[in-house]
């Protein structure tokens, strides 16, 4: 069933009581974060982003709790020891000053402040869902902009044909960069025309208030229809390149993680298979849809492609 919801109304806003009382705790428990932190308690608050506007895409299906979003992740760099390990520990993570440098084939080589990158273009929620490639799946109320908004202020060259996400490394706050599991930094890329897609954001933040650190402040790629692997953290570097960039994750198991990772029912993982997720929150499983349910806006970027090959 779907319900119609007034057009002046975000989405997220529509929660159930116990989801916002839930949030204003953690608003409350960031703030005291903060003080303790000595950073201003302001940039905390819901007033990050005070005109934030509806944007396009956006899922009706309901949310994960802040909880759920805040406190199951995914951030090796912090260990591999467990979904809650990044909520235990991102928080030592410096995420203020921080800069991105944009370089490569491109005709405006930038770096840019958090700040400024924040004025690129106006802020907006979009609701998507997010599969992880260990099978399970999430509904996350982002807010965000186009990455395609960043990538216009550095003109990318005529053979710029992929786009290379370098992410942050603070070994004093992150004890999963002495593991040999993975090379860091984690780095991961798209085809330009991925990047560029409508679809593609960065995000700076989740509920209507500035990324947690375990969600990667103060900046994050989101690719809705890929596994969430592709989605990198606490990004430092976007890097412009007429070939298609090593990644972290198909260095290490180049049978496991393709390139594209393009979110796909009929491929199965070597060890397992993706027909199913469990949402979390949820008991029983879901099936998953190819492209993550996305595939009306994003197959045509793939035609003519072998994606049992190109995985
Ligand atoms: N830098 C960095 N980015 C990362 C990861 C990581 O370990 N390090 N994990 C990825 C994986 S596997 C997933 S599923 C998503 C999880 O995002 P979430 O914790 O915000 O839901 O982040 C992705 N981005
Ligand atoms: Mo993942």
């Amino acid at each position: 069933m779907l319900i119609k919801r007034p057009d002046d109304i975000l989405p997220s806003e529509i929660t159930p009581r116990e989801l916002f009382e839930r949030r204003r705790e953690f608003i409350k428990a960031a703030g005291a974060f903060a003080l303790a932190a000595g950073l201003p308690p302001l940039a905390l608050a819901r007033e990050a982003f005070p005109s934030l506007q509806k944007g396009a895409h956006s899922t009706l299906e309901p949310p994960n709790s802040l909880r759920d979003i805040t406190t199951y992740n995914n951030f090796v760099e912090f260990g591999f020891g467990g979904k809650s390990q990044p909520a235990e520990r991102a928080g030592a993570m410096r995420t203020h000053p921080w800069t991105v440098s944009i370089e490569g084939l491109v005709h405006k080589p930038r770096t840019l402040a958090i700040e400024d990158i924040l004025k690129i273009a106006p802020l907006e929620e979009r609701i998507y869902r997010l599969r992880c490639v260990e099978g399970w799946s999430m509904v996350i109320p982002w807010v965000g902009f186009p990455l395609a908004a960043l990538i216009k202020q550095v003109e990318p060259l005529g053979s710029a044909k992929y786009v290379e996400f370098i992410t942050q490394t603070e070994p004093a706050a992150m004890p999963g960069l002495r593991l040999p599991y993975i090379d860091f930094p984690y780095t991961e890329g798209l085809r330009l025309d991925e990047a560029l897609h409508p679809l593609t954001i960065m995000a700076v933040g989740l509920y209507g208030d500035v990324l947690p650190n375990q969600n990667g402040a103060p900046l994050r790629l989101v690719v809705p229809w890929k596994y969430g692997f592709k989605s990198g953290k606490s990004i430092v570097k976007i890097r412009f390149t007429d070939k298609p960039p090593r990644t972290s994750w198909n260095i290490a198991q180049p049978d496991e993680y393709g390139f594209y990772a393009n979110v796909n029912p009929e491929v199965s993982h070597p060890r397992w298979s993706q027909e199913k997720e469990r949402r979390i929150g949820e008991f029983f499983k879901r099936k998953t849809l190819p492209f993550n349910g996305y595939a009306d806006l994003v197959a045509p970027l793939y035609a003519g492609m072998d994606l049992r090959k190109n995985y």
